[in-house]
């Protein structure tokens, strides 16, 4: 039914910080904010930054930032720079480091993306926007007191507990390959929160997310975790996606719902190993969409630029319900879609290792988990 179109118009507001693309994580990082100003460029050529309230968002403020995380690791990450070295033990403690290094404005970045999520919860919340959108958030691997993978503050942990202020149950779901740790970890004993991360499982990082991870105490059956392997392609993830979503919206009946919409679970991503298409991706967003329930759409990892700007734009068109022009507009980074210039990036013919056996195992699982939750 989804798939074939939800015309009804939707208010929609969009987070962006000009300065977002000059954030660099250092020479040789697969991290590049460059990527979001890409998307908006973008954006701005297929006119869809018409159709919207495009917002700038404010600095988080300290405070807001210690709602989650601890006092004393915000005041370390409000005071490390490139040009201090830092003690070794401390930064040890808090998992700064290689993925995570400490670079020129970091702790700037750290409250722009964070204050554009908690400000389109905000958005939300108020009623004046039915969609908000963050594509330099959905930063999931960060801990109450530690930086991980990429991640230095939970910016949709933050986010979540703005729309608690004002909601009984929130739905959080993550299509990023990676698992949602940071998040799943934060409301792992509460039957307010349910988390739901499809992610590669085995030998991959963060290495959690085992499908028999289920929540614990109050919050048992709350978390899903839905394990895949390598090369799934939109007909796969899909098979599971939606009768899952389905079942989850029926019995949990969220007051909202959070997407995280990392790419790097797109065909050809740097980090990546699924095969998904931008559509394939998108039809996500879309399905999500069609329950008519407040969403914010955040972004995540995707480490291939020309295909997350791709599918953020698209995914942008997908909650406006419009359709954009296959061939590309002309703008300034036209350069980097070269030679096909589409904003479709189609998978390829890797294998997929899941299994139809592997999928209804899956499958019936996850559903029956579901079914053991009691609203
Ligand atoms: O979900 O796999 C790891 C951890 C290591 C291997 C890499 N080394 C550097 C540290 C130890 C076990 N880390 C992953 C993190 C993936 C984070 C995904 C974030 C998200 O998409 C949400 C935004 C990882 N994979 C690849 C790298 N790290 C990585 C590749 C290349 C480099 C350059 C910069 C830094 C060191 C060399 C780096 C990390
Ligand atoms: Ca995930
Ligand atoms: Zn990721």
């Amino acid at each position: 039914l989804s798939s074939v179109g939800d015309v009804a118009k939707r208010r929609v507001c969009y987070f962006y910080e000009p300065e977002v693309g000059n954030y660099y994580y250092g020479q040789g990082h697969p991290m590049k904010p460059h990527r979001i100003r890409m998307t908006h460029a973008l954006l701005q050529a297929y006119g869809l930054l018409d159709r919207m309230r495009v917002l700038r968002p404010s600095p988080l403020p300290e405070c807001d930032l210690c709602r989650f995380h601890a006092d004393d690791y915000i005041t370390f990450l409000r005071s490390a720079t490139p040009d201090k070295v830092s003690d070794a033990h401390v930064l040890r403690r808090f998992n700064v480091c290689d993925d995570c290094p400490v670079f020129y404005g970091l702790f700037e970045f750290c409250q722009t993306y964070a204050g554009a999520s908690v400000g389109a919860a905000k958005e939300l919340n108020s009623g004046r926007a039915n969609i908000a959108i963050n594509w330099s958030g959905g930063l999931h691997h960060a801990k109450r007191s530690e930086a991980s993978g990429f991640c230095y503050v939970n910016d949709i942990v933050l986010a979540i507990l703005k729309l608690l202020e004002i909601h009984d149950r929130i739905l959080y779901v993550d299509i990023d390959i990676h698992h949602g740790d940071g998040v799943e970890e934060a409301f792992y004993l509460t039957d307010r929160v349910m988390t739901v991360s499809f992610h590669k499982f085995g030998d991959y990082f963060p290495g959690t997310g085992d499908i028999r991870d289920i929540g614990y105490d109050n919050g048992k059956h709350y978390s899903l975790n839905v394990p895949l392997d390598e090369g799934i392609d939109d007909e796969s993830y899909h098979y599971l996606f939606k009768p899952i979503i389905a079942k989850v919206m029926e019995v949990f009946k969220p007051a909202a719902v959070v997407l995280q919409c990392g790419a790097d679970s797109l065909s050809g991503d740097r980090l990546g190993c699924f095969n998904l298409s931008v559509k394939g991706h998108a039809e996500c967003v879309k399905y999500m969409r069609s329950f008519n329930v407040p969403m914010l759409l955040l972004g995540g990892g995707g480490y291939t630029l020309r295909n997350v700007a791709r599918c953020w734009c698209y995914e942008t068109a997908v909650a406006l319900g419009v359709e954009v022009e296959e061939n590309m507009p002309d703008h300034e980074y036209i350069g980097y879609f070269a030679p096909e210039f589409n904003v479709n990036a189609a998978p390829s013919n890797m294998e997929n290792k899941n299994s139809r056996k592997s999928l209804d195992d899956i499958r019936a699982k996850i559903l029956d988990n579901i079914l053991k939750l009691q609203h």
